[in-house]
């Protein structure tokens, strides 16, 4: 599983921009079957990464936020290491109570390495048998080893995956390692969701160079930079695959976890239309599923989901029977092998605050629900402070957002039908879901 970390569905050359350089990816395109209308639930890190985890949306596993209570303010100013941890460590139930895609390969033989973005403590909470990420401080500060120094002095690991986020930035050995070691001798799952094009943008001058004579933006400049280099390794890490004969026996899985654009005037800061926002800079990524000998090449216009990824990995290894009912998404594999069409199907998600309030209660900290039926978007407010705006939007004729719809008179039936299909999804005063611990 290939996860890019905040890269917007528009900036790849295969989703058609001309100027990002992403030539390795555009090739695994080439080879895949391509679902251009991909959603993640919702547009940050640990919410989306917890979904390609288990399968389940932010409500149903809980992980709907980035920094447990008291969030990450408090935490940096007042905390010592050792509460610090604790305090990150409140959540781990949340993980560790579900059936996780590495846990249940695990449990049929696989061995399952973690690499880079992990925010669920050590990899051995989320089920991996082997990884890099240990929740613990690194060896050295810095936002690539996701180490920081607290006001008291002491090193604590951010959270987002520690010394695990040295992947594809500095290296790729250790997936390389674990394949050699696994190939041959057991089936293998490799997560690969290095910190990039993430912030920080220090991609090294070469990959600036692949823009040389662009008529691009300054601002987007160090962001497209950062692709060239995830670009990069995503080619190595195929190319390993495919030297040591790996490919046709290797089911490959491309998405983000967030979209991500710069922001006009900040260094590093993302356009507030983009990453943790609900619009379509944040929710939307292409997914990507190569297989070969089995799947077929090919477009798939329909909407789907990252939920939809579990039910598919799990079918494509023979375990149907460990697809929960608790997993709304359907397998992608008939309409990746040519098989069956893919059902038109509404596809939806949630906002939240970076930071959570209190654990296991999600529906009272939803700043609001979205569902995409067709080209048309509708966005309602929830109960948390800064509600997202009700309105509604027509994908095809206003992509970029511009034009609420909700109070035009001739789309009143439009929102109460899509209204009431975000109450059948997830109707927030169905407190079912909620994990206590
Ligand atoms: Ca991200």
């Amino acid at each position: 599983m290939i996860l890019a970390d905040d890269q917007a569905y528009r900036d790849f050359g295969f989703m058609g921009n001309e100027q990002v350089h992403t030539p390795n990816i555009d090739r695994l395109a080439e080879t895949s079957a391509r679902y251009p209308n991909g959603y993640v639930p919702m547009s940050v890190c640990r919410p989306s990464l917890a979904t390609f985890l288990t399968g389940l949306y932010p409500h149903q596993h809980g992980i709907h936020f980035n920094h447990p209570p008291p969030g990450l303010g408090v935490m940096r100013k007042t905390m010592t290491a050792a509460q610090y941890e604790q305090t990150r460590a409140t959540a781990d139930y949340l993980i560790e109570d579900i059936p996780t895609l590495p846990r249940v390969l695990a449990q049929h033989g696989y061995a399952c390495l973690q690499t880079g973005k992990h925010w669920e403590g050590s990899y051995k909470t989320a089920g991996f048998t082997h990884g890099m990420t240990l929740g613990k401080p690194a060896s050295r500060l810095g936002a690539v080893t996701g180490t920081r120094e607290q006001s008291n002095g002491e090193w604590v690991a951010h959270g987002n995956g520690d010394a695990g986020l040295v992947i594809g930035r500095e290296t790729m050995q250790p997936i390389f390692d674990f394949v050699d070691e696994h190939a041959d001798r057991q089936p293998f799952f490799v997560w690969y969701a290095p910190f990039m094009p993430h912030t920080p943008f220090d991609a090294a001058q070469q990959y600036h160079d692949v823009y040389a004579g662009q008529s691009i933006p300054d601002h987007m400049r160090p962001y497209y930079a950062e692709i060239a280099r995830f670009d990069e390794t995503v080619g190595a890490l195929i190319s390993y695959l495919s030297d040591r004969q790996l490919l046709d026996n290797t089911l490959i899985v491309f998405a983000a976890d967030n979209g991500f654009r710069p922001h006009k005037t900040k260094q590093e800061a993302y356009d507030s239309r983009s990453k943790l926002s609900q619009f379509e800079d944040g929710l939307r990524t292409p997914i990507l599923i190569r297989w070969n000998g089995h799947v077929k090449a090919a477009d798939h216009p329909q909407l789907v989901h990252t939920v939809d990824l579990v039910p598919t990995v799990l079918s494509a290894v023979g375990l149907l029977d460990e697809i929960t009912p608790r997993m709304n998404g359907i397998s992608l594999l008939p309409s990746a092998t040519d098989k069956e069409p893919l059902p038109n199907r509404p596809v939806f998600g949630s906002i939240y605050p970076n930071d959570a309030v209190v654990l296991g209660a999600p529906s009272q900290h939803v700043r609001g629900r979205w569902v995409r039926d067709g080209h048309f978007k509708l966005l309602v407010p929830g109960p948390a402070k800064k509600p997202i705006t009700l309105s509604l939007f027509d994908l095809k004729n206003d992509p970029s957002e511009t034009m609420n719809l909700a109070a035009v008179a001739e789309h009143a039936s439009r929102v109460e039908n899509m209204r009431q299909l975000l109450d059948q999804w997830w109707p927030l005063n169905d407190h079912n879901h909620e994990i206590k611990p």
